[in-house]
């Protein structure tokens, strides 16, 4: 580093807050701070304003229909469609020729989609869809790497009312098929292959087991040939079609876009919860796109003309929302890239904002913290004065992280957003404006306009400024979750039971997370409250990594606590009790790693499997994971005279420390 440099850190590091410069706040979307009283006193009316950025094929009569809560209904008589809504109207008002998406393929090779070509390409795959027997309301699942069909074929369903469940690429075989068969879905996409730091990864391996686990029949799956000439040669069976094969047959073909009611499900997406069974979080239609839509413009700042990238995967919610509905209702540019952020080399992700002059970058705090460990050398080294905006999303940012990325990627001259929210939330939830809001590093804003979040005690009621408690949302919005799909017992169970007060009928929203307010009204996130960790931003449920353990044979047991990680934020920590007559070996070690992987996918991978001959219990015979998880942190352990075997605590920690 050189002097400047050290000045700088010692000065940022003194700084606790940041006004947005004023170079940004002239050209910003929103500028007046009273558009929080306007949302808050014209609530629920205050939505149409997100509603009037659609094209509704009919209007809506009420905004909010709330006589069946918690099952909320936005804009519910009104129709539209989401496809429409993303192409066909930015084709109609003379933009055919703006870049929808830019792609970027991991060995640098590139496509380029006009909204006209999109809009071709959706009606294509849609024809094709109708041919294979897809009808409206038929779930359509996707298993798919970052290639543009991907978004084709999201774009495709919902121009024929087909929601899709769009199942992430790094998740395994068993995975899918839990996913297939939990929504009864018959059809599947899928790709042959992608690439992965060089090497040509085998995907539809991985789909062929998956499929073979579904327990009903798959009318048809479409494989896209990514590979080419790398591919592995797989023959596909009667049911099984190539997407180019069928896209030529389609040529030319239109199909018209079906009015969905607001309220109709645009999709399904699979998401880990305190159980081992993932939970098919459903959004909808008009509520949804409305919402997205909303965010991107007011918190993302984006506009037609922008190039935006959000480095997320679309097999997760932030993609979903602000890589493809969100960013595309809007007429804006997306990237879209597949590859990882070091190859070839560390400044990939530099490399390409500079070669699309990218305006707004959305990314979460793992890869910041990663960048940072790299060093500065790689951002140095490109000239990123296109950025206008950053944004972060995920997990809690800490401010060391946030002013290296203010510093080193936006050059004190963009705002950044941190946005909390969730799959269930559909968009954004809490977060400043970017050229309203003072910003302070490590905490993410007040919450957004018509949003009404507190943070309250085990009783319900609010904090004080300081002191830790559980974020509430107290009042409901367009992009939330309606239910769980075919499970609404659950979806009140999960969500609602905590806070609700059935006798007064006031609902509140759990969102599982802990968090603190200061005397502005900032809330600083502090974390998942349930046995939900959060892995390089990367959400997953002990219960599933446990189960995907104790389904390995030799194991009797396993316990599985997040432990603090540099990079990754948790990481998993398994604890685990042999079988009598196993050995506590490396084998038994390595099969564990590879149930996990298998069962839920590399992500999820152990960073230490701690071998014990039991698990701290309480006397009810409850694990006692608090201590399992200072134990992986090195930290002080509490209170263990509750436990019925306190002295197994001693052995476990000497194992885990090493000595
Ligand atoms: C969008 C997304 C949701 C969980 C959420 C919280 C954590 C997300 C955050 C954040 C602190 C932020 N989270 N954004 N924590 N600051 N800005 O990530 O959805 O995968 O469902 O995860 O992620 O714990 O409850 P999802």
């Amino acid at each position: 580093m050189t002097d400047d440099d050290v000045e700088l850190e010692a000065r940022l590091a003194e700084q606790e807050s940041f006004d947005p410069p004023a170079s940004f706040v002239d050209q910003a979307n929103v500028t007046d701070e009273a558009i929080y009283d306007e949302f808050s006193e014209n609530w629920p009316e205050c939505w149409t304003r997100a509603a009037d950025l659609l094209s509704w094929d009919s209007e809506y009569s009420t905004v909010l229909d709330d006589s069946d809560e918690p099952f909320y209904e936005w804009f519910a008589d009104g129709d539209l469609n989401a496809a429409y809504n993303c192409v066909d109207r930015h084709v109609e008002d003379g933009n055919k020729n703006r870049v929808a998406i830019k792609w970027e393929g991991e060995h640098g090779n590139t496509r380029t989609y006009t909204y006209q070509d999109l809009y071709r390409e959706v009606n294509e795959f849609a024809a094709t869809l109708q041919e294979l027997g897809v009808k409206e309301n038929d779930v359509v699942t996707m298993y798919m790497p970052m290639i543009p069909e991907l978004p084709i074929a999201m774009l495709a369903c919902a121009r024929i009312g087909a929601p899709h469940s769009v199942v992430f690429a790094g998740f395994s075989a068993d995975a899918l098929a839990t996913r297939m068969n939990s929504a009864d879905s018959e059809y599947l996409i899928t790709a042959d292959g992608y690439y992965r730091r060089g090497d040509a990864l085998d995907h539809f391996q991985k789909a062929q087991e998956g499929l073979d686990n579904v327990e009903h029949d798959v009318a048809a799956s479409v494989v896209v040939d990514r590979l080419g000439d790398d591919g592995f040669g797989h023959e596909l069976s009667e049911t099984q079609y190539d997407w180019d094969s069928l896209m030529d047959a389609h040529r030319g073909d239109r199909v018209a876009p079906v009015e969905r009611n607001a309220e109709d499900m645009l999709f399904l997406m699979y998401t880990s919860g305190t159980t081992g069974e993932p939970k098919g979080v459903k959004h909808t239609t008009g509520g949804y796109l409305a919402y997205t839509a909303w965010t991107a413009q007011s918190v993302l700042d984006l506009e037609p003309g922008d190039t935006y990238w959000c480095s997320a995967d679309i097999g997760w919610i932030t993609g979903h929302s602000y890589i493809v509905y969100g960013p595309l209702a809007l007429g804006t540019t997306t990237v879209m890239y597949e590859g990882t952020p070091d190859y070839p080399e560390r400044d990939r992700l530099w490399d390409i904002i500079e070669k699309y002059a990218v305006d707004v970058f959305y990314t979460a705090p793992t890869a910041i913290r990663a960048f940072m460990k790299w060093g500065t050398e790689y951002p140095d080294s490109h000239d990123l004065s296109s950025l206008r905006l950053l944004g972060t999303v995920g997990e809690p940012i800490n401010p060391r992280a946030w002013k290296w990325y203010y510093t080193h990627i936006g050059h004190e001259s963009c705002p950044i957003v941190d946005t909390w929210w969730q799959t269930e939330t559909g968009g954004m939830m809490v977060t400043t404006l970017p050229g309203i809001g003072t910003m302070k590093p490590g905490s993410a804003g007040p919450p957004s306009p018509g949003i009404d979040a507190t943070i309250v005690d085990t009783a319900g009621e609010d904090v004080d400024a300081g002191r830790a408690g559980y974020l509430t949302v107290n009042k409901p919005w367009p992009g939330m979750l309606r239910t769980l799909y075919q499970n609404d017992e659950r979806f009140i169970d999960e969500y609602w039971e905590e806070y609700s007060d059935p006798d007064t009928d006031e609902w509140v929203y759990f969102p599982e997370d802990g968090a603190k307010i200061d005397d502005d009204g900032y809330m600083t996130i502090l974390g998942r409250v349930d046995d939900v960790l959060n892995v390089s931003g990367h959400r997953l449920g002990t219960m599933e990594i446990e189960s995907a353990i104790v389904g390995v044979n030799g194991v009797a047991e396993a316990a599985v606590v997040g432990g603090d990680h540099d990079l990754k934020g948790e990481a998993v920590y398994a604890y685990v009790i042999t079988e009598d007559g196993y050995a506590e070996d490396e084998d038994l070690r390595e099969s564990i790693i590879k149930g996990v992987e298998d069962g839920i996918g590399p992500i999820a991978r152990p960073e230490q499997v701690i071998f014990t001959e039991e698990l701290p219990k309480t006397r009810s015979g409850k694990i006692m994971r608090r201590l399992l998880e200072e134990i992986a942190n090195g930290e002080e352990l509490g209170d263990t005279t509750t436990l019925r075997n306190p002295e197994i605590v001693d052995e476990i920690e000497a194992k885990v420390s090493g000595d």
